[in-house]
């Protein structure tokens, strides 16, 4: 019972993280394209330079995991030495963040950042739509209804007013709307293709992350040399790096990785829901400890969150009962697992 609580307190912990991290990293993203005053940076060598921590960051979980040097090198040579089929495998999500994370950049240079989060969030009903189809897991009409019904709470959640601030660049919202839109499509099928390889088999989270990153950075590389290559060798990789920049990495890195750890204990659908949740306890919290004033739209926005997390909870009642069992006991098993 206390191994339980401790999983169940883990998972909030993870979940709240992860939020609490892609909150602040979509507005410092937005402050260092568009209002950081200074030469602006190469977005594609902030996104390398982000698989090339994360790959550090993995390898150090990784040691701690095996405990011994030797135990760490053997796990390196059969899983990434001796499984070029594996990488392989590992490529195809890797490639896809790639462009996902190029996206956000792109979208985050032409379009407030309000209007980004809230348009993100049609991520929720893509990566159901990946859930059913990749994973062979069936949603009832009342899990889809509820799917909806978070994406319309989360939207209204996370309403702001239209920045305030001037921007000193010139944006494009057509090129912005295209760019979340490949983001949105992006994040749902590299979201549950990992998720389809990771609980596929027993090998490790951080072999795993390790496989991906290795082929990101690779994907990444290419991105930079496509991109801004004759820029970069003639300014420099780290050109326009200013503290901001390093923070938006920084958090980049240290969010992936809490994502990864989401999603091998819950799924990707619960990163949805529980995401939105987090974001209003959080709001909530900064009431009662701040002061902070509710506004109509949050109101209404959280109280369609917590009735889509009741209904999409609820158990199903229509002839896909098997299958549901088989997910149900699925989720369970996420749970027991922690
Ligand atoms: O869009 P989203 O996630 O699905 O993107 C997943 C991010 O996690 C990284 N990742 C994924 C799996 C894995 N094993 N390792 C990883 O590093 C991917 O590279 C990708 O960056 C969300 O659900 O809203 C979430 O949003 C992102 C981010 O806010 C958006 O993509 C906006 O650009 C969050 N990332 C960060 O905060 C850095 C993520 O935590 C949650």
């Amino acid at each position: 019972m206390a191994g339980e609580n401790r999983s169940v307190a883990f998972k909030l912990y993870c979940l709240t993280v992860m939020t609490l991290v892609a909150a602040a990293y979509t507005v410092a993203l937005r402050y260092t394209r568009t209002i950081s005053s200074g030469d602006l940076y190469f977005a594609t060598t902030a996104v390398c330079i982000t698989e090339v921590i994360k790959l550090v960051l993995s390898l150090g979980m990784l040691a701690r995991e095996t405990g011994s040097p030797g135990r760490m090198k053997n796990a390196l040579v059969d899983h990434i030495l001796c499984s070029p089929a594996e990488l392989l495998k590992l490529s195809v999500p890797s490639v896809v963040y790639a462009v996902q994370n190029n996206m956000a950049f792109l979208a985050l240079s032409n379009l407030d950042a309000a209007v980004y989060q809230v348009t993100y969030q049609l991520k929720i009903p893509c990566t159901a739509l990946c859930t059913v189809l990749m994973l062979n897991r069936s949603l009832s009409r009342l899990q889809w209804f509820s799917v909806f019904l978070l994406c319309g709470g989360v939207t209204l959640v996370q309403w702001e007013p239209v920045e305030a601030t001037k921007v000193q660049v010139e944006q494009n919202p057509l090129v912005g709307f295209m760019a979340i839109a490949i983001a949105v499509l992006c994040s749902g099928f590299a979201g549950v293709y990992f998720e389809k390889v990771l609980k596929s088999s027993d090998t490790s989270l951080w072999v795993r992350n390790i496989q991906m990153y290795l082929s990101g950075i690779v994907a990444t590389l290419l991105g930079v040399y496509v991109k801004d290559g004759e820029k970069v060798l003639d300014k420099g990789f780290f050109f326009g790096y200013t503290p901001w920049v390093c923070f938006v990495v920084f958090l980049a890195s240290v969010g992936g990785l809490y994502t990864s750890v989401v999603v091998k204990y819950t799924d990707n659908i619960m990163k949805g829901f529980s995401a939105a949740a987090a974001i209003v306890l959080s709001t909530v919290a900064s009431v009662l400890l701040f002061g902070l004033q509710i506004t109509l739209p949050f109101a209404s926005g959280a109280i369609l969150v917590c009735v889509s997390i009741y209904l999409y909870g609820l158990p199903k009642q229509d002839t896909s009962k098997l299958s549901q069992k088989g997910a149900s006991s699925e989720s369970k098993q996420n749970l027991i697992n922690v």
